[in-house]
């Protein structure tokens, strides 16, 4: 069925450029024309060109022409009336006019029975930042609707809220990658570089080879964690209890720099107090971390003569993720890394575009620049942009998961959904699949009947990274351009077109009409003037001429900045940094004898987020078929598993079987599964839906379950037979703050 091979979208070229679809290294990679014995092809090389991999792709980098040509691309349009297991069957194909027809008037038809903002928008940290900015644009503009947001608030949003917290900015990185080999101290925590950002290894281990010590904080042993001189193996959830100890030891060793703390941060006073109660003594009967383990990180990163932390989803993904990360930056702002060489924090983002889909107006509360939608000043520079009046623009919405509450409450009737597949990756996702099922209206714009388009009334066939233009921002901030490789295939068309379609027949067609992506660009620059993503020096010709540049660069011959605080002043009105004093909280859910043991999910090297794509990529399945949980021996033992044994998981939401892996490199307490599959394989069946109380992330990374062996379930679900339960980390003593509650709504950064 599908368009294969491609085609160029320049003809008679042998090589063309693009970057990889994946994660948020964004390693540029050359297509080179090949003769098969199958017929003309083309092969996914490495490419030059581009500064940040280092000349290297990974296993999903090379293979990512896999799904692009795959036969089940959807190629036309096409509608059904879903109905319980009618999957992938019942679709009637339709033209692209009476697509859009049928589908304005249905939006038409809902807004004038619910008002506007009965139609909502679901989006996507892939989608270039042009289709980022116009789906933002076209939900406040054409649908006149607050509900919009994305898959990113799965992401970065924690880690979002932490840096504007502390620095009164976010971007990922505060400094480009070259600065990790310059550091002589590295702390990993929460992150798995070798698996999920394999080309940002060589700059670790540079680093390695100029003597840094580094430190990965991880319930488990991965592939990172091996080139570590340390590894914590911490139990999820314990960050902030491990953290505080470390500062303790920097406080009462006085190893923190006094000059950077006074001239340049607020709040060592909360911090004084809030680490009172965690001695090393204490943190390691807590945690089981040896004393001078703990000991050692402090004051090596303390004295060392240049440090980094970077943080990622494992300490972010948790109703106490804010503050987990809030306490990592604190270890960077007291010891003074931070705007200089080898120095400074770094959110680790995720998806290819994470970052840039924070930037333009993708969150509910968010508009381009970086802006927040509740800040009038903020409303008047975009209406301007726009052109609208300032009181035409909607006000703040929800958070991605809330969208799907807010179906169940009978609000919102209508979804489009642009680049994510919440089916598979939202927490306790049989709850997001009843509310699909509830919509009158569901719009799926992607390469694939995705798990979400099986309740979908309308599937449009979008295009892929390598038959869309636009740029994107990478986890350093970089700002680069991703040319057209090839034609769309079939009748696929690129979303932005597709958007600016919709909008013209929705009667709001005069403020989307955009003839490339570099005019979306353009507009882009000019709104987000002045905001903290501030890209108005920017331009395709010297994105394309400069190979990217980071933001904030705000006039054409600023040379962007690499390295943010470099001048010591933070984005609070003050200047300064503000530290956080953090007193640990609870996860949302705790063990007990029915859920002894603490499921956390992640991340495998082979598969990329909810699957779509690479479980269409043949060298990738063949690798990693199924998922597979990864258990402790000792529970193995308890379990008396034998060798081909499978595991029956049990939380409070649902139960399934999976395949299982007995590693010594997992917290005892702690089971692991990636969550790259759908159906009886999809993990997310069993995560829990609790929210951070402001950054409205889900708790991923932490629930209570019980294992018992697939077979002979009844041994371990008798509490008698149960484990120890595993520990809580608010310790006796620290006040527990139980966050998991989903209301009151405040979606926020
Ligand atoms: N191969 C691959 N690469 C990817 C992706 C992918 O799906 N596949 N996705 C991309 C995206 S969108 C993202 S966001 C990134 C995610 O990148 P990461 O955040 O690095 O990936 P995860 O596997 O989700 O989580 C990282 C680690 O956190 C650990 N962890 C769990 N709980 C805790 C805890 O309480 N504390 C600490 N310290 N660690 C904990 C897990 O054991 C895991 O090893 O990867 C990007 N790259
Ligand atoms: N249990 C658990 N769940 C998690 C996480 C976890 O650690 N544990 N991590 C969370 C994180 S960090 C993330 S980022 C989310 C992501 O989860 P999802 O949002 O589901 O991410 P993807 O699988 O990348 O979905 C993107 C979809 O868009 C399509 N697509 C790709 N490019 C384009 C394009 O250019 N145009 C169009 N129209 N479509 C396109 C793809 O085919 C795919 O179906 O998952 C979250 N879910
Ligand atoms: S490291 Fe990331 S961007 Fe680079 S090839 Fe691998 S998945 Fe693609
Ligand atoms: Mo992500």
């Amino acid at each position: 069925m599908a368009a294969s091979p491609p085609i160029a979208a320049q003809p008679d070229t042998d090589r063309l450029h693009s970057h990889c679809c994946y994660c948020s290294m964004q390693c540029g990679v050359d297509l080179i024309r090949t003769e098969r014995d199958t017929g003309p092809a083309w092969e996914v090389k490495p490419s030059p060109d581009f500064p940040v991999a280092t000349g290297r792709l990974c296993q999903k980098g090379f293979n990512s022409l896999g799904h692009v040509v795959h036969p089940e691309r959807l190629l036309v349009p096409q509608w059904r009336k879903p109905e319980p297991g009618s999957t992938g069957s019942g679709w009637h194909q339709a033209s692209w006019d009476q697509a859009l027809d049928e589908i304005a008037g249905r939006i038409q038809s809902i807004q004038a029975r619910y008002g506007p903002d009965a139609v909502s928008v679901f989006g996507g940290g892939s989608l270039t930042n042009e289709v980022c900015y116009l789906l933002g644009k076209f939900t406040r503009v054409a649908l006149r609707s607050r509900y919009i947001d994305y898959n990113g608030r799965f992401c970065m949003s924690s880690a979002a809220a932490a840096q504007n917290k502390a620095f009164g900015i976010d971007r990922g990185l505060n400094v480009p990658l070259e600065e990790i080999s310059r550091s002589k101290f590295i702390i990993l925590a929460g992150t798995n570089i070798a698996e999920c950002q394999p080309t940002m290894m060589p700059y670790l281990l540079a680093a390695k080879k100029q003597n840094a010590i580094i430190v990965t904080i991880d319930p488990r042993q991965t592939l990172t964690s091996k080139i570590a001189d340390i590894h914590v193996p911490l139990q999820p959830g314990f960050d902030s209890v491990f953290v505080n100890a470390l500062l303790y030891v920097i406080l009462q060793e006085k190893l923190y720099d006094q000059a950077f703390v006074e001239e340049h941060t607020n709040g060592i006073d909360e911090i004084h107090k809030a680490v009172k109660a965690f001695s090393p003594d204490k943190v390691s009967m807590y945690t089981g971390i040896p004393v001078e383990m703990i000991r050692t990180i402090a004051r090596g990163f303390a004295k060392a003569e240049s440090g980094m932390v970077l943080t990622a989803r494992g300490v972010e993904q948790q109703v106490n993720g804010v503050e987990h990360t809030l306490n990592f930056i604190n270890l960077c702002l007291l010891t003074g890394k931070i705007g200089k060489p080898g120095c400074g924090y770094g959110a680790v983002t995720g998806q290819a575009n994470g970052q840039g889909g924070r930037e333009h107006g993708l969150k509910a509360d968010q508009l381009p620049g970086y802006r927040m939608i509740d800040d009038p000043a903020a409303r008047e520079h975009v209406a301007g942009v726009w052109g609208i009046d300032t009181a035409e623009l909607p006000g703040k919405g929800v958070s991605a998961y809330e969208l799907f509450d807010k179906i169940h409450d009978g609000e919102i009737k209508a979804m489009i959904v642009l680049g994510s597949n919440p089916v598979v990756s939202s927490p306790n996702s049989d709850r997001a699949i009843d509310a699909l099922k509830k919509l009158e209206l569901l719009v799926v714009v992607d390469l694939f009947e995705t798990e979400t388009a099986e309740h979908a009334h309308w599937l449009l066939p979008g295009t892929s990274f390598l038959e869309a233009e636009g740029t994107l921002t990478n986890l350093e901030g970089r700002v680069f351009h991703r040319p057209q490789a090839f034609l769309p295939p079939g009748e696929s068309m690129p979303d932005y077109k597709l958007i600016c379609e919709l909008a013209e027949r929705l009667g709001r067609g005069q403020y989307f009409r955009f003839e490339s992506p570099e005019a979306i660009f353009d507009e882009l620059c000019r709104a987000s003037a002045g905001g903290k993503a501030d890209y108005s020096g920017m331009s395709y010709s010297r994105l394309q001429a400069e190979k990217g540049l980071f933001w904030p660069c705000p006039a054409p011959d600023h040379p962007g900045t690499p390295r943010m605080f470099e001048d010591g002043v933070f984005r609070h009105p003050d200047g300064r940094a503000k530290l956080h004093g953090i007193v640990p909280g609870m996860p949302a859910e705790t063990t007990d004898a029915l859920y002894p043991y603490i499921l956390t999910t992640g991340r495998n090297g082979s598969h990329y987020l909810s699957g779509t794509q690479t479980r269409r990529t043949e060298a990738l399945m063949k690798k990693t078929p199924v998922p597979v949980a990864e258990i402790h021996p000792s529970l193995a033992e308890k379990l008396l598993l034998r060798f081909g044994d499978r595991v029956r998981l049990t939380t409070r939401r649902g139960s399934l079987v999976f395949d299982v892996k007995i590693s010594k490199e997992i917290h005892p307490t702690t089971v692991f599964v990636p969550f790259h599959w759908a159906g009886e394989h999809s993990i997310n069946r069993l995560t829990n839906d609790a929210l951070h109380p402001i950054s409205r992330m889900p708790e991923f990374k932490i629930c209570a379950v019980r294992v018992e062996r697939a077979d002979r379930e009844t041994i371990a679900s008798d509490p008698e037979n149960a484990a120890e339960t595993a520990p809580d980390p608010a310790p006796a003593g620290s006040k527990s703050t139980r966050a998991g509650a989903r209301r009151p709504a405040a979606a926020s950064s």
